[in-house]
């Protein structure tokens, strides 16, 4: 037996059971990340990799910034933990008034939770638990889409609609239904918001036609979907989306986990779209991946409605040892001020033109099928080589060896630069990506 002081053996992979990975092939083959700066990561042999996509989607203000690591240490040297139950601490009042501020509508009470997939669960049981307080209990059911990606909870990938993170796992919630995905093949190479597709909103009315308004909670889509390869919102689809729900008294959840915290150029796609969501899940972002932290925004009426209780009750049975955990609440609230003294989400909308003739410049290389854009991220769909996903894990895999971090989904590689990126540095993005794609045809 391996005495319990012996140093950790570096090449000795076995132990850590990787998540959302082919673990035998990665640790015969490994790819290593070691530190991280700016827009950029470094392998442990000192390989400069540039990052196409804020590690997954959440570094939005670049790695390694100094404020943040300040922050953090500070609070942890005042107080590492405190419980959130019947019990508070300043930093999570002072954090919620700032999302409420910043948030559209009045989308004004914060709940917190550490992850996306913990975001997406609790919203699920807030609109449960609302149409309950409202003698609406029979709106039990959920409205989810095609190719949604909700994380991998329970709650999470029964409203989600990707099928390998469905198909291992057994019983789901009961009462979900999917309406279609947006991804149409007229659509195909649209700068920005696709034209066709609005219409696609209306299969909720099917679904209330079959189930009947009275028994469905709630409604959750990306506004725009990112997992998935990055589907941009037909135009017009969500604000038809939000009146059938308004029509039906059906909850409306935006899930932005990725689109949250400027993404988009604008704070979040409910701004983008001027839509309004009764409840809003985000993560990622939040924190700028710093220490985990994910939440739900929550609507004045939605809030209301949950305090219809006597005082002494308590209003949702509900939470997590680390809701709104000191530390990442002080790493959020330094993050807000990144946001706001370089006004990073302006800087993005900015940027949003540039970076879409760079992916769009694409166009024309060999199995290149598709190029999505919106904001500072992009889909790029590749044409199968044999089993699905092969050629988009080859690109991958390229694209690494040739010092770029993109993202895979099937056969799609995805990628959401840094906020900070330079036009120079897209310019480099989109010159490797270019060749990656040269590289696997
Ligand atoms: N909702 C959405 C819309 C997400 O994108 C989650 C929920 C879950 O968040 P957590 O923090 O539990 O992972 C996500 C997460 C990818 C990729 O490759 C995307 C996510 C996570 C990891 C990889 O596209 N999205
Ligand atoms: N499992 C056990 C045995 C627990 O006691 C708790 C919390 O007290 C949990 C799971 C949930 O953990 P968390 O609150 O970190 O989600």
């Amino acid at each position: 037996m391996t005495p319990p002081n012996s140093k950790p053996v570096a090449n000795n992979l076995e132990a850590f059971f990787m998540p959302f990975t082919a673990n035998q092939q990665f640790k015969k083959n490994p790819r290593m990340l070691a530190k991280a700066k700016g827009v950029h990561y470094w392998t442990p042999e000192g390989r400069k990799i540039i990052d196409g996509t804020a590690g997954l989607w959440c570094v939005n203000a670049g790695h390694g910034r100094e404020e943040i690591k300040a922050a953090i240490a500070k609070q942890l040297d005042e107080m590492d933990y405190a419980p959130s139950f019947q019990m508070g601490h300043p930093k999570a009042f002072e954090l919620a008034a700032r999302h409420a501020a910043m948030l559209p509508g009045d989308l004004n009470h914060a709940f917190y939770c550490n992850s996306g997939s913990e975001a997406v669960d609790s919203a699920l049981k807030i609109a449960l638990a609302y149409h309950r307080a409202n003698g609406q209990g029979t709106r039990t059911r959920f409205v989810g889409r095609e190719r949604g990606y909700h994380g991998v909870g329970f709650g999470g990938i029964s409203v989600g609609g990707m099928v390998n993170n469905r198909k291992w796992f057994g019983a789901m919630l009961p009462g979900v239904d999917h309406m279609p995905h947006t991804h149409l093949p007229q659509n195909a190479f649209s700068k920005g918001q696709p034209e066709h597709g609005a219409e696609l909103a209306d299969e909720l009315e099917k679904i209330v036609g079959l189930h009947d308004a009275s028994n469905i909670a709630a409604v959750i889509v990306e506004p725009c979907a990112g997992s998935t390869g990055y589907l941009p919102p037909p135009k017009g689809y969500l604000q038809r989306l939000r009146q059938i729900c308004d029509k039906h008294g059906i909850l409306l959840i935006f899930d932005e986990v990725i689109t949250g915290f400027g993404r988009l150029g604008t704070g979040f796609a409910a701004d983008k779209f001027g839509v309004i969501p009764d409840l809003m899940t985000v993560a990622k972002g939040i924190s700028n991946a710093t220490v985990p932290m994910g939440g739900v925004f929550v609507r004045k009426p939605v809030f209301d409605g949950l305090m219809n209780g006597p005082e002494g009750a308590i209003d949702l049975f509900h939470g997590y040892t680390y809701s709104a955990h000191p530390l990442a609440c002080a790493a959020a609230s330094a993050v807000l001020d990144i946001y706001r003294d370089e006004n990073l989400f302006e800087r993005a909308a900015e940027l949003s033109p540039y970076w879409e003739e760079g992916v769009h410049s694409l166009k024309g290389l060999p199995n290149v099928t598709d190029i999505r854009n919106l904001g500072l991220a992009a889909g790029i769909d590749l044409a199968p080589s044999g089993p699905v996903g092969s050629r988009g894990f080859a690109a991958f895999t390229k694209a690494f060896d040739l010092g770029l971090m993109v993202r895979q989904s099937g056969d799609a590689i995805a990628m959401s630069p840094p906020l900070v990126i330079e036009k120079a540095q897209i310019d480099e993005i989109i010159d490797i990506t270019s060749r990656t794609i040269r590289a696997v045809a």
